[in-house]
């Protein structure tokens, strides 16, 4: 209850801030985007986990504020980068929660939050669970038509974890699957077979494709001639802050 009490303040103290994971085209290892993924730096306990606080905000109906606060720093940021670097081709992902979708409006968020930083919403991508849209599918319905109307890229995340039913694929306008790293990492011979099958049906519906957590040169070879489009993982590359993405986006481009 402390923890939660603190987490309602750590926005305004500073506490919270956003770093930035490489996701990386797999046929010619270049930087494709970023995915924002939320700190928290407590004043006591230091770097709490994000699997903990994301959910004690989940259940403490606080994730909105939290939610709001990384889309208004990862446009921001984004807006900051294309300036600097003028206007060099690269995304970055949002990961959206279900009560974000359930209780605030967010589209209308996102375009104001757009609006505000000055970023076309191609460049963004918000990543949603399957749970996420399990949760209401209709809300989820509504809400996801949206934000495909707006122009933002829609990614189903962590697929392949949970029940990964196919249905999603057709009646949610997802245009982007990532694979999750459980089963990138499937120590059964039966992975490749999946893996390949999982990639030709969703290159076939025209969808793009992120593997999660490949560990080995040898992982990302096959699935890039699998014909899977990128790569995130600490192989690649750990979340970095704001001044070393820029470093990276000069460097490269
Ligand atoms: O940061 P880490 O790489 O440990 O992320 C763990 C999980 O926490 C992610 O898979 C994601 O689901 C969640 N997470 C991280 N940042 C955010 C965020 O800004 N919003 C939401 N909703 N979840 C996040
Ligand atoms: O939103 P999602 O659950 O996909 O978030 C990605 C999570 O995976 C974050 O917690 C991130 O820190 C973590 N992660 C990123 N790269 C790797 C990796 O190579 N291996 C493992 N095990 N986790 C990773
Ligand atoms: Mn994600
Ligand atoms: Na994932």
């Amino acid at each position: 209850l402390q923890l939660e009490s603190d987490l309602r303040r750590a926005i305004e103290r500073r506490e919270l801030s956003m770093v930035y994971q490489p996701i990386v085209r797999l046929d010619d290892a270049e930087i494709a985007g970023f995915e924002a993924l939320m700190r928290w730096d407590h004043p006591k306990r230091g770097n709490v986990p994000p699997s903990e606080f994301i959910q004690l905000a989940e259940n403490s109906n606080f994730i909105s504020e939290l939610g709001l606060f990384a889309l208004e720093r990862a446009t921001s940021d984004l807006s900051n980068w294309l300036i600097q670097t003028g206007d060099i081709p690269f995304f970055v992902s949002i990961n959206v929660s279900s009560a974000q979708l359930v209780n605030s409006n967010l589209a209308d968020d996102v375009r104001r939050v757009l609006n505000q930083a000055g970023c076309p919403a191609s460049r963004i991508k918000l990543e949603l669970t399957e749970t996420v849209v399990m949760d209401n599918p209709e809300q989820s319905r509504l809400v996801l038509d949206k934000l495909h109307d707006i122009g933002v890229s829609l990614a189903l995340d962590d697929f392949g974890a949970g029940y990964s039913s196919l249905g999603y694929l057709t009646r949610y306008p997802f245009d982007t699957i990532k694979i999750d790293k459980m089963l990138v990492n499937d120590q059964s011979d039966k992975r490749d077979v999946l893996l390949r099958s999982v990639i030709s049906m969703a290159a076939e519906m025209g969808m793009t494709l992120v593997a999660e957590g490949i560990e080995t040169e040898d992982d990302a070879e096959m699935l890039g001639q699998m014909g899977c489009h990128y790569g995130q993982s600490y192989h690649f590359g750990p979340p970095i802050g704001t001044d070393a993405v820029l470093k990276i986006l000069k460097e490269r481009f």
